[in-house]
């Protein structure tokens, strides 16, 4: 169920290019993820929220009182915005010049860490007001998911590599191979700190591996295909690929979305075994 199936469809131009990169990245190995020892999940939608349809979800967050923080990609329209769940309301934005591609963002002591794409750099903003207070550079392959467990900060490049950051300098403090049943998992994306977890979505996938940090064994698979293809079916506009899972650990709320998803769903996990 995790093979690579969401439907790209931003830009035509952009097909050929990305499914070079995904044949790149997608050995057979590891297209064909065995999970059948783990523990696997379905879900229940419990609410569903309007979510901006242009908004090409790259970093999600939750940061209370029903407020999101989100970091969005494409060149020209990337963003840090701070948006209402139930509005699904823009209520600070942040519009990034046109050269940068918003990637992963994370939340940590009052400050936003959102990574780019294709930089090395990233930048840090006042929760308060999303004014930009620095950039820093990273020694990550690159620049996709950012989590944080409230001490360290996680971090994914689109490798099997699951990174451990020092919030301070962003240097890399440690580093696992995620592995699902021996087998690498590659194009981790956004990341999601939950209950001693990382969470992580595959790229192109409709799954979220559940990762153990302090080894990378991935302890168990969200199987979301039905929700995208829920969402298909209940709106005439494109989608891309599921992507932003967030967390509110005060009233254990699982938030999840996708780039140009015109809806945010809270869902509720249910063991399909
Ligand atoms: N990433 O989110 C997987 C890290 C990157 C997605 C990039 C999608 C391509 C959009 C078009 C790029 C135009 C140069
Ligand atoms: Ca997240």
């Amino acid at each position: 169920p995790c093979r690579p199936k969401c439907g790209i469809g931003v830009l035509p131009l952009v097909l050929g290019l990305l499914s070079v990169f995904a044949l790149y990245h997608l050995t057979p190995k590891k297209a064909s993820l065995k999970v059948s020892s783990q523990h696997l999940y379905s879900f229940e939608v419990v609410n569903e929220f309007p979510h901006d349809p242009r908004a090409f979800t790259q970093g999600l967050v939750y940061g209370g009182n029903d407020t999101l923080f989100e970091s969005t990609g494409l060149y020209g329209q990337s963003s840090v915005r701070q948006v209402h769940l139930q509005t699904g309301q823009v209520q600070a934005l942040h519009q990034m010049d046109g050269s940068y591609f918003g990637e992963g963002l994370t939340l940590l002591s009052e400050r936003l860490f959102q990574v780019l794409w294709k930089t090395h750099t990233g930048f840090v903003y006042a929760r308060s007001n999303l004014s930009n207070l620095g950039k820093f550079t990273h020694e990550m392959k690159d620049g996709w998911g950012l989590a944080t467990d409230g001490k360290v900060i996680y971090g994914s490049d689109g490798t099997s590599t699951l990174y451990t950051l020092n919030p301070k300098t962003m240097k890399v403090l440690g580093k696992s191979t995620v592995t699902s049943n021996g087998y690498q998992v590659s194009l981790l994306n956004e990341l999601e700190y939950i209950n001693g977890e990382v969470w992580a979505n595959v790229w192109m996938s409709d799954c979220i591996a559940r990762i153990s940090p302090s080894d990378g064994t991935v302890r168990g698979w969200v199987l979301l295909q039905n929700l995208r293809q829920t969402l298909l079916s209940s709106v005439p506009t494109e989608v891309d690929c599921l992507n932003g899972i967030a967390w509110d650990d005060e009233k254990k709320r699982l938030f999840v979305t996708g780039k140009l998803w015109p809806k945010l769903y809270e869902i509720e996990l249910r063991p399909v075994k």
